[in-house]
């Protein structure tokens, strides 16, 4: 059994209801629970401003799953919940991204993990931070250390 921290974001279509979605499917992957999940956050976009604020967390997966088998079921789920792929950094009905695969480190054609952009993001390392204090970073250090880095004050818990 692995443990896996997936990060979910929404800004389109009732964010908090596609969040909510997106767990129950999570749930009903075979192989797989839901061990843990974050607080809901509400965070302005990173990237470009002209879309509107997301809603973020993050989930705790214990899973007996590939990590490459994961992630079909992770893209079936973000395909169900109407996600479209046309604008890089554009916003999204669904996002789920496979954040740590227990302390695997892999870099292939379809998965960077950890994920390449998480010690950089508020919206990730808060949530995390909330369901896994002691987290480490494989190659990156310590969620805690980057938060108080990081400026994630502009999120706002929600639930
Ligand atoms: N910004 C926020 N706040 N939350 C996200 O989930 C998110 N996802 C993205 C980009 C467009 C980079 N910006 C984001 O993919």
């Amino acid at each position: 059994m692995i443990k896996v921290y997936i990060g979910l974001g929404s800004n389109l279509d009732d964010p908090q209801s596609q969040l909510k979605k997106a767990i129950i499917a999570m749930e009903m992957v075979p192989s797989t629970s839901v061990a843990k999940t974050s607080s809901f956050y509400r965070s302005k976009p990173v990237g470009p401003q002209d879309q509107p604020n997301y809603v973020n967390a993050v989930v705790e997966l214990d899973t007996e799953l590939s990590a490459s088998v994961l992630l079909d079921y992770l893209q079936a789920i973000e395909n169900d919940q109407g996600r479209e792929r046309k604008v890089k950094w554009g916003a999204r009905t669904l996002d789920l991204d496979i954040l740590l695969f227990g302390d695997e480190i892999i870099n292939d054609d379809r998965l960077q993990i950890p994920h390449v952009e998480m010690q950089n993001r508020g919206f990730v390392l808060l949530p995390l931070n909330e369901i896994f204090s002691d987290c480490i970073i494989p190659g990156v250090g310590s969620v805690s250390s980057l938060l108080q880095q990081d400026n994630a004050d502009d999120l706002i818990k929600l639930t």
